[in-house]
């Protein structure tokens, strides 16, 4: 049977636990910051290691098998990929926030209003949802700090621990969407064998977590 391709985060916050997942599922490879590619010695798999973003289209088009990302960016993509197995850990939820002294109390004082993101696809759902017309600005990071400069009334992005919100006098006011670390497969895949022993061993070690 041929290999399996997984596509996972090079570096990053996802990086480590995805790694140290597949190393409790028994799989033996070399974790070399400088490859690519690596391939498993006692499993039929090759890890690529990628940029998060990268990782859903890879595995829409097949370039990869599977793929371990976080559902917030899956979400972003609108690739049309399976979900396979929630992983339990990468846990935030994508918020909107205001600075601490803002008028906008209610989902309905966005109309006609600023807000910065780096999740426009997500946030541009969730607006409409609301029946809410807001300008949605694209900032690729550090979004925190649009309000403070004057570029946005509000924001729209991930939180784990609140501190990064709070340092920047921002307040949350509405969730938007949880997310967490998610198995994705190409869509075909559902009954490979390898997939198949492959997630039997992520629940094996998810269960000894528990
Ligand atoms: O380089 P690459 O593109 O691969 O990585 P990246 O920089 O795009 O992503 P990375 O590594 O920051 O995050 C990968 C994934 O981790 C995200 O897509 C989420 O699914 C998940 N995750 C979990 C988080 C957080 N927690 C998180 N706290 N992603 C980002 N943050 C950031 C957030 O953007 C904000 O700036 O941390 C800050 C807030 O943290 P708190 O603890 O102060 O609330
Ligand atoms: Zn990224």
């Amino acid at each position: 049977m041929k290999n399996l391709k997984i596509a996972i985060q090079k570096s990053g916050r996802l990086n480590e636990k995805s790694v140290q997942l597949l190393k409790n599922c028994g799989l033996d490879f070399e974790n070399y910051k400088s490859s690519l590619i690596t391939s498993v010695a006692n499993f039929p798999l090759e890890i690529l290691f990628l940029r998060d973003d990268d990782i859903p289209g890879y595995v829409e088009q097949g370039i990869a098998d599977l793929g371990i990302v976080g559902e917030n960016v899956i979400d972003e993509s609108e690739a049309q990929v399976s979900y396979v197995k929630r992983l339990g850990f990468g846990k935030c939820t994508l918020k909107l926030a205001v600075p601490k002294d803002s008028k906008i109390e209610d989902l309905k004082d966005l109309n006609g209003k600023a807000i910065a993101t780096s999740y426009p696809v997500i946030l541009k759902n969730f607006l409409d949802e609301y029946q809410i017309t807001a300008d949605i600005r694209l900032i690729s990071g550090s979004v925190e700090i649009s309000p403070g400069l004057g570029l946005s009334d509000a924001i729209c992005d991930i939180v784990s621990t609140g501190g990064t919100l709070k340092s920047n006098g921002l307040k949350p006011f509405a969730d938007v969407r949880r997310s967490e670390a998610i198995l994705i497969g190409r869509k075909g895949l559902e009954d490979n064998l390898i997939l198949t022993e492959l997630v039997q061993r992520i629940e094996s070690v998810l269960l000894a977590k528990e």
